[in-house]
């Protein structure tokens, strides 16, 4: 496995404090992520770049465009697999993101768009490891959700094995008219169906080497070149303190004079 596949997917920030918990007490740790790595982002939503003043209705005229993939007119997050109909006309899309399996075994794959669109899946959560799955061909277009209009449209049966995280990116380009696109898959024991937003994190993708140094000694201390981490732990020390005033009070009995059951810790903070 390469240093990008052990670290792409795996290495979110809530990873980070979680491995800063396990070496408290130990001297400075420094965490270096190569070049293209890209972390798993926000849970249920797919990072979404917009390209717009581009006419055409192919795939092809977005990706022969100067401005991709680098220079994108906005950059947003989609909630689930299925942007908004009928937004607009002569603009490309990229969605980029994860998608972890929930079981192991074999998966097909949809998708349906207005106009020409891209389907692509990672054999693994590489970036560069994906290939292109399924198509709405050239210049075409599907009514929404219609899956079933060209046979390209469909995956071939693909395995993954559950808990890992596959790299997914959709190319959209919408000439003019109307415009829409959706995925669908069909995970082992399921009829096919949307892919729920459940299985899918945003692609939160650094290009560049990140360098970052962490005193694993200091509770406060941050990373340097990553947003801030939010601090669980506060929240954890304060609750039980809470739970052991009100258990040892005369009042914490139930109406027939019992103690009442000791209270389930609180889950930790997410
Ligand atoms: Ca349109
Ligand atoms: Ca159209």
């Amino acid at each position: 496995m390469n240093p990008s596949a052990r670290f792409a997917g795996s290495l979110s920030f809530g990873n980070m404090n979680r491995l800063r918990s396990r070496l408290l007490g130990l001297a400075a740790v420094t965490l270096v992520l190569p070049a293209g790595t890209a972390v798993a982002g926000e849970a249920g939503k797919l990072t979404e770049e917009l390209w717009n003043g581009l006419s055409g209705d192919a795939v092809s005229n977005l990706t022969s465009n100067a401005n991709f993939p680098n220079s994108p007119t906005t950059i947003g997050k989609l909630s689930g697999v299925e942007p908004a109909s009928n937004i607009g006309d002569n603009y490309g899309r990229r969605l980029r993101g994860w998608i972890t399996a929930p079981a192991t075994g074999s998966y097909t794959f949809w998708i349906a768009g207005d106009n020409g669109c891209q389907l692509w899946l990672s054999t693994d959560s590489t970036v560069t490891h994906r290939q292109m799955i399924a198509e709405v061909p050239g210049s075409s277009y599907t009514s929404f959700r219609q899956y079933d209009k060209y046979a390209s449209q469909k995956s071939a049966t693909i395995s993954l094995v559950q808990g890992r995280k596959y790299y997914l990116e959709v190319l959209h380009k919408e000439g003019s008219g109307g415009d829409n696109l959706s995925l669908a898959w069909q995970p082992p024991g399921f009829n096919r169906q949307v892919i729920p937003a459940s299985v899918i994190d945003a692609y939160e993708g650094p290009t560049r080497t990140i360098r970052t140094t962490m005193d694993c000694r200091t509770p406060g201390s941050r990373p340097t070149g990553f947003p801030p981490i939010l601090p669980p732990a506060r929240q954890a020390r304060t609750a039980p303190t809470a739970i052991r005033t009100a258990t040892a009070s005369p009042t914490a009995r139930n109406g027939s004079g019992n103690r009442r059951p000791s209270p389930t810790a609180p889950s930790r903070a997410a």
